[in-house]
């Protein structure tokens, strides 16, 4: 399973997290199917199909995809809180359907996951992915569901997943919080392919950062799997604005997470 033999599928492929990850994958040769239920933003890149397809409808989702595929990157999905019963529509059950299409398919899946599975941690403290979950959001649990249904998969089926636990997946750092949590798209695309090209994953959860110097989380399977970040967001730490908003918001991981209304 994994490896660049057959093409890699990417869900929610007409986001912006998604927007960060394609061309590089594109660079480095994957043949690409790329599925939403939106349409695809600009032109369809040379080397990938695109099909529309919903998550949530799980038979309609597992019926659009015939051919071969080795690998899932599953990116769709709500990515903010939302209300409880419309995260477990598209989250929960669409990550449902994630890993029937990839038990049918012998499929490995790359999950981005997220760091608001721990969210309620508070900022003094380093976490390993041995410390306990402490979701922030009905969205941080249902990413929690999905790491676990990983498990699962894995255990029943042997089902292959890498989890990503993105901490803040954008072009540059913006806020001081981000001087810990921020992964450059770069190093996304490095993560992306480490996840995919392992030769054995198992079952694998990886903080989706960057080398950052400030960085709250280690002890993960990136090095199992062959990631290795290059960039760090201390190059930016001259620049970043400072953080505000409410106290319960800044004295924890999660941030502006911890402080909405669930
Ligand atoms: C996430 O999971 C969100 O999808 C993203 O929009 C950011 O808010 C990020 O976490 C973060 O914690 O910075």
């Amino acid at each position: 399973m994994g490896g660049r033999e057959k093409p890699v599928l990417i869900t929610g492929a007409s986001g912006e997290l998604a927007g960060r990850l394609i061309p590089g994958l594109v660079a480095a040769g994957f043949r690409l199917v790329l599925t939403d239920a939106r349409p695809f933003p600009g032109p369809v890149p040379e080397g990938a199909s695109f099909v529309a397809a919903d998550l949530t409808d799980r038979a309609g989702f597992a019926a659009a995809f015939a051919g071969p595929i080795g690998a899932i990157v599953h990116l769709g999905g709500i990515r903010v809180e939302d209300d409880a019963a419309r995260i477990a529509e598209v989250n929960i059950m669409g990550g449902v359907a994630v890993f029937e299409l990839a038990r049918a398919k012998g499929a490995r899946v790359v999950f981005a996951s997220s760091n608001h599975v721990i969210g309620f941690h508070r900022r003094d403290r380093h976490l390993t992915i041995a410390d306990a979950y402490r979701p922030d959001t009905h969205y941080g649990l249902a990413k929690l569901h999905t790491e676990m249904l990983g498990r699962l998969y894995f255990d029943k089926y042997g089902v292959e997943s890498v989890h990503l636990r993105i901490g803040s997946c954008l072009p540059a750092p913006l806020d001081a919080r981000h001087l810990a949590t921020w992964l450059s798209p770069a190093d996304f695309v490095r993560l992306a392919i480490a996840s995919i090209e392992a030769p054995e994953a198992g079952h694998a959860i990886v903080w989706g950062i960057s080398a950052n110097t400030r960085r709250w989380w280690s002890g993960d399977d990136a090095a199992r799997i062959g990631y290795r970040p290059e960039d760090d967001a201390e190059r930016f730490a001259g620049s970043v604005q400072e953080e505000t908003g409410e106290a319960i918001a800044l004295r924890h991981q999660g941030a502006v997470f911890c402080a909405v209304p669930s």
